[in-house]
């Protein structure tokens, strides 16, 4: 065999070829048959190889030795296997048998990497289940708001995503396509699981060929390509601005009330408080225009023109990750049914295009197999942005979906596949949270922030360091993945490191004796079967895992969202308790909570109600990595600005501050500050800043507030949730203020080792 040889992989943000030299992974280039590869690949070789990889387990300092020193800010001592496993083993007898298993919290938020059998939770909850169960979290990061609310006024989101409008439909019915928060391209690079294909791009083209025509209402006008009407709202303003449109087409009779009377329930009490009638407040244009800084008259241009046209509505994921995130959900819903176009093709609205690359373009034909998780015995969980206060606040009541829940005792935290020390909001306070429980795990492939703040860290395998196959949540492909190169250092695989503590426990319910390769062959068998469902048949394992890529049909191309419901509302109700749409929920209103009443609400942004600093901080998804994820790589780390994130700022708000493109500079407020090099640019509106979400979080204990050296936003951010109904991450909604930095700039150390100190001998 020659030394240098080729195989695939596959990753959240599409395939490749690995290329490889020895035993070391050299390079992934782009898979020819995908019409846009993304260049986060290019992050692969120099991060897997980089200088922050967690090559053997570790056990922080202090834990090991009783000592005083706070996780986030002590050393580690490098530890042989069977030192690290026989330690978590007495951990979980011990933890389980003094507080029961309801104190092991291992919700473990986060998207691991493509691959249906080393899925990182997977393994962990299959793991755990097996123990007595754990903690888990409900919902995600990325689209909660919707998850909690949808399935009050129109069904379960999910249902929602897999059933968009198809873009060729778009493309082909389509006269004007309003966008609440864009439509990023670099946002489409990604997909749940991975994908084979990159489709948006073609797509849009096709739909700006056929002379759609887009308006971005969005801060950030590279939301999306050149072409569209740019509409630069103030951040967290959708409601506001959605209010005017209403009030502008129920004011010209332009609303379609056969549609409102046949389709929906609940039009009249929203109609009340749009007039005013319940609050004083007529929501018209010119009131709009007062929250949004968007003319009046431009406010009602735009509403006439969605009346007269085919129009489509879409709200970016990112527009509900706000505070008070349910409201734009629901009055996007409210406006859509006032235009009387849902269920038309080309027409009404879809909550999430271009949050992923498959949605409006591929779904699967079939589900796919996995790593069965077993049953989890213990009820308790946490709504999952509420990390911080369940450490904080053990025992205490917490309000979710209309009930009561209790806190648990968390004791011990087991992470594996997510970043919380980039992913939450407000760091500071959950570096203080990450104090409280007796024990923190987590698995690895980096010394991230999150691994530097455990008691123990397992160096786990990369994607390109083991066995398996990749098949998005929502894609047509079915992708091999052999093993390219060894597992670096003492990295293991994550079924091998909890086949090893089910021998020091006892059982085998975790591996059923199974090898790795058995339950590969049989995840891929309950694949062909599926497969044979749909009348489709699937390669053997042997050559799929030597062939390429496999790609199936679309299983509905011409996919139109809510068009049973249209044609029949009586045969195809919605599963809501009306079967109609609600633009009033008697359910929600019933529960009586502050921040979310009975119909879409405007409520103003909390920080920007508080007055405390000038700039809006938006801290969406960067283009040159999937969140934290190789962060370290060359490609990332070409576009950082004297090794720091870029910050986006307006020439205005640079000017008044005296900042210049490139320089250095502090971004601060109540919760926390960061430094990070600015990008001055009239790309983003006027007095609001943007933070590529992300940057390896490196705070420098000594500095104020903890100043985090390297730019990630979540040290500004607050973890107030977005309202007691859903509990959801509101990460876009923070006010900050930058300045110049002054001081000699800190070197970035997030992406070195670190210390290691020699451990007690034994
Ligand atoms: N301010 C702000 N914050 C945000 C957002 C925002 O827009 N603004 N967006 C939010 C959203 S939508 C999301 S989804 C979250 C994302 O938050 P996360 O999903 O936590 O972010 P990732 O960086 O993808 O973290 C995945 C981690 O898993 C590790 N990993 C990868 N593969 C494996 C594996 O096989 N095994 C193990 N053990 N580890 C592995 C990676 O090294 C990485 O550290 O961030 C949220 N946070
Ligand atoms: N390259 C790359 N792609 C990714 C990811 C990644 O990390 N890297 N992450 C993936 C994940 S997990 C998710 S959930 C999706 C998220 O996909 P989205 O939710 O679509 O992404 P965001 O970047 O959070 O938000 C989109 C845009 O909304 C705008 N925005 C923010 N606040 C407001 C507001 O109040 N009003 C309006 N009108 N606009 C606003 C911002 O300018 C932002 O660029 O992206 C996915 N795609
Ligand atoms: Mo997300």
């Amino acid at each position: 065999m020659s030394d240098s040889f080729t195989r695939l992989t596959s990753s959240h943000w599409g395939p490749g070829i690995v290329r490889v030299k020895g035993d070391k992974l050299v390079g992934v280039t782009a898979h020819g048959d995908d019409p846009a590869p993304s260049e986060i690949n290019d992050n692969i070789a120099s991060s897997l190889n980089g200088r922050a990889r967690v090559l053997r387990p570790a056990i922080r300092k202090s834990w090991l030795e009783n000592g005083t020193t706070p996780r986030g800010r002590d050393s580690f001592v490098e530890v042989s296997w069977d030192t690290a496993l026989d330690h978590i083993a007495a951990e979980i007898t011990r933890v389980r048998g003094t507080y029961g298993n309801n104190s092991i919290f291992a919700g473990s938020y986060g998207w691991a990497s493509a691959g249906r059998f080393h899925h990182a939770q997977s393994q962990l909850k299959r793991f755990l289940n097996t123990q007595g169960g754990f903690v888990r979290s409900e919902g995600n990061y990325s689209f909660n708001a919707a998850l909690g609310l949808m399935p009050f006024i129109v069904g379960p989101y999910r249902a929602h995503v897999a059933a968009a409008t198809r873009w060729s439909v778009i493309a082909e019915h389509t006269d004007l396509m309003v966008m609440f928060g864009g439509m990023a391209e670099r946002n489409t690079q990604v997909s749940d699981g991975g994908f084979a294909r990159h489709r948006m791009q073609g797509n849009l083209d096709a739909c700006q060929k056929n002379g759609v025509e887009f308006v971005n209402v969005s801060p950030l006008r590279s939301d999306f390509r050149n072409g569209a009407q740019w509409v630069p709202a103030r951040p967290g303003s959708d409601v506001a601005l959605m209010m005017g449109l209403a009030h502008t087409l129920l004011d010209g009779g332009l609303h379609d009330q056969p549609f409102l009377d046949r389709y929906t329930v609940g039009f009249d009490r929203f109609k009340s408080y749009l007039m005013g009638e319940t609050d004083g407040q007529i929501k018209d244009a010119e009131w709009a225009a007062a929250q949004t800084d968007i003319p009046a008259q431009d406010i009602r241009d735009l509403a006439r023109k969605m009346a007269m046209k085919r129009t489509m509505i879409s709200l970016a994921a990112g527009v509900q990750r706000t505070d008070f995130g349910e409201q734009p959900l629901w009055m996007i819903v409210t406006l859509a049914a006032m235009l009387g176009q849902i269920g038309l093709p080309g027409g009404g609205y879809v909550i999430g295009y271009g949050v992923n690359g498959n949605i409006g373009n591929m779904e699967r034909p079939f589900p796919w197999g996995a790593l069965p998780q077993g049953d989890n015995p213990v009820p308790d969980f946490i709504p999952v942005a509420m990390i911080s206060e369940m450490l904080l606040n053990a025992g205490k009541p917490f309000d979710y979906l209309g009930e009561k829940h209790k806190f648990p005792d968390a004791r011990m935290v087991w992470w594996a596949g997510g970043n919380p020390f980039h992913h939450h909001q407000d760091l500071n306070r959950l570096h203080a949270a990450f104090q409280t429980p007796e024990t923190v795990i987590v698995n690895e492939i980096n010394w991230t922030a999150t691994a530097r703040h455990a008691d123990i860290v397992l160096p786990v395998a990369a994607p390109q360091e083991r066995l398996d196959f990749g098949a998005g949540k929502s894609d047509n492909a079915l992708i091999p993945m052999p093993q390219a190169v060894p597992p670096a250092g003492e990295a293991r695989a994550e079924f091998d490191i909890y086949a090893a503590l089910e021998k020091r426990l006892g059982g085998t319910d975790f591996t059923k004796g199974k090898s790795q390769d058995t339950w590969l062959r049989d995840i891929w068998k309950v694949t062909q079967d599926h497969a044979k469902g749909a009348q489709i048949t699937l390669p053997d394992w042997d050559d799929f895992i030597a062939g390429d890529v496999v790609s199936l049909p679309d299983p509905a191309p011409n996919q139109i969202f809510l068009a049973d419901f249209r044609a029949d509302p009586v045969a195809n109700p919605l599963p809501t308790p009306s079967g109609k749409i609600e633009l009033f929920s008697d359910t929600i209103a019933k529960f009586d909570l502050p921040d979310c009443k009975g119909h879409a609400t405007w409520f103003p942004p909390r920080d920007l109600t508080a007055k405390t600093h000038p700039l809006f901080l938006i801290s969406g998804q960067p283009k040159t990595r999937l969140h934290s994820q190789l962060d370290n790589g060359d490609y990332s780390r070409s576009h950082k600005i004297q090794g720091r994130e870029p910050i986006l700022v307006h020439p205005d708000d640079a000017a008044a501050r005296g900042i210049e493109n490139g320089q250095i500079v502090e971004v601060f407020n109540d919760r926390g500050r960061c430094l990070a090099g600015a990008k001055v640019t009239d790309e983003v509106r006027k007095g609001c800043v943007f933070l590529w979400t992300g940057a390896w979080y490196d705070p420098d204990f000594d500095a104020p507030q903890a100043r985090d050296r390297h730019g990630n936003p979540n040290v500004l951010t607050h973890d107030a949730r977005t309202s007691s109904l859903t509990q959801s991450p509101a990460s876009h909604s923070a006010m900050v203020d930058v300045a110049k930095f002054t001081e000699t700039p800190p070197n970035v150390q997030a992406f070195e080792p670190p210390d290691f100190t020699k451990g007690p001998s034994k």
